[in-house]
């Protein structure tokens, strides 16, 4: 495995190159153009001035997270031809570049979805939360705006507030699509974009949704073993393969993480690694990394990684926020630095005692 860091790039993110570059084992950054919308096409030269600033500290771009997908295409709308047309344009550039893993979702609307971004804990730091009776009881404006006071001055993504104004008309669109309909949508999304990561050798790794379950009614289907398996079997090629992120998966106490990732030996191309702490199986906290913080045993998670032969870019997911630091919710320093060497820590102990 690769130890990386997701990076915001230096006009958004509190942590620089040269900090994450200090980071034992930190090899990489996962980053991606934050200036750009769902559907335009990333220029060669954008790409390049990218992994150029990267390499300048002494760092690799070890993929993109996210190259993220329109809505029309989700939506299955006669618009997606240009649209993915664009994004196969994204990964030509991409692979002429060198870079070969993208993560994206297929998750309607939002992305991840939370309903505190500074849970106080016992120990007092902050964390992001998640209460099911918080989001049954708010409409989706609503639950923004009760938010958006601890988000450090970051706009959280799906939450841009130019979207959430017309939050409503994109729920309009969704109200006659089915979970068939998107894995249906998904399917000629894949089937069209696998020729140009063939072609190029770029893994595709789809992100899990979070919390794996319906949100305000709308579809959500990469959200268990069943359904990712289906979905790597629908379009049966080894570069289309999956994000493992544990802290997705495992908002469903269903999950069973180390055989999830055991299933998806060949298609598991990007780890992320966070642990939960469920107060009631509907109200879970992100934990600090230590299995004993948080619901999930990270030794077992790591070996199963291990076990698979994983060799593709890991990155501790979402840290607390520890020590003082302003900075965008889940995304400081010290927690995930902390994070990444616990993982680092797991990961030497397993493979010395495997030789
Ligand atoms: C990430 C997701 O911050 C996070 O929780 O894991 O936002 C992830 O980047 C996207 O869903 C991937 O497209
Ligand atoms: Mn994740």
């Amino acid at each position: 495995m690769e130890m990386t860091l997701r990076w915001y790039g230096k006009d958004f993110d509190t942590v620089s190159l040269e900090q994450i570059r200090q980071i034992p084992g930190v090899t990489g950054v996962i980053t991606t153009l934050y200036d750009t919308k769902p559907g335009e096409v990333w220029s060669r030269e954008r790409i390049k001035a990218m992994k150029d600033e990267v390499e300048a500290a002494g760092l690799k771009v070890a993929g993109i997270e996210s190259v993220n997908v329109h809505e029309d295409i989700k939506l299955g709308k006669p618009t997606r031809e240009q649209l993915i047309d664009n994004y196969i344009e994204t990964l030509k550039n991409l692979g002429e570049e060198d870079i070969h893993l993208v993560c994206y979702n297929f998750m309607p609307v939002f992305d991840w979805t939370r309903t505190e971004l500074a849970r106080k804990r016992a120990d007092g730091s902050t964390v992001l939360a998640y209460n099911q009776a918080a989001v049954d009881a708010l409409v989706p404006e609503e639950m923004f705006n009760s938010i958006a006071g601890d988000t450090n001055g970051a706009v959280m993504p799906g939450w841009e507030p130019d979207r959430l104004a017309h939050v409503k008309d994109l729920f309009d669109e969704y109200k006659n699509i089915t979970d068939e309909d998107l894995f249906e949508n998904l399917k000629y999304f894949l089937e069209r974009i696998m020729p140009v990561c063939d072609q190029y050798d770029i893994n595709m790794a789809i992100h899990p949704d979070d919390p794996a379950w319906p949100v305000f009614g709308l579809p959500r289907i990469i959200i268990n073993k069943e359904n990712i398996l289906r979905m790597m079997k629908m379009v049966d090629n080894p570069h289309n393969g999956v994000t493992f992120c544990t802290g997705s998966y495992g908002t469903n106490l269903e999950n069973d993480l180390p055989d999830m990732i055991r299933s998806l030996k060949g298609r598991l191309h990007f780890a992320h690694v966070r642990n939960l702490k469920f107060n009631s199986p509907t109200d879970f906290e992100e934990a600090a990394h230590l299995s004993s913080d948080g619901s999930f045993d990270m030794y077992e998670i790591v070996k199963a990684l291990y076990d698979i032969g994983f060799t593709g870019p890991i990155r501790p997911d979402h840290g607390r926020m520890i020590w003082g630091e302003k900075a965008m919710p889940g995304y400081g320093l010290y927690d995930r630095a902390l994070g990444a060497t616990y993982i680092n820590g797991l990961w030497e102990a397993i493979d010395k005692s495997n030789r």
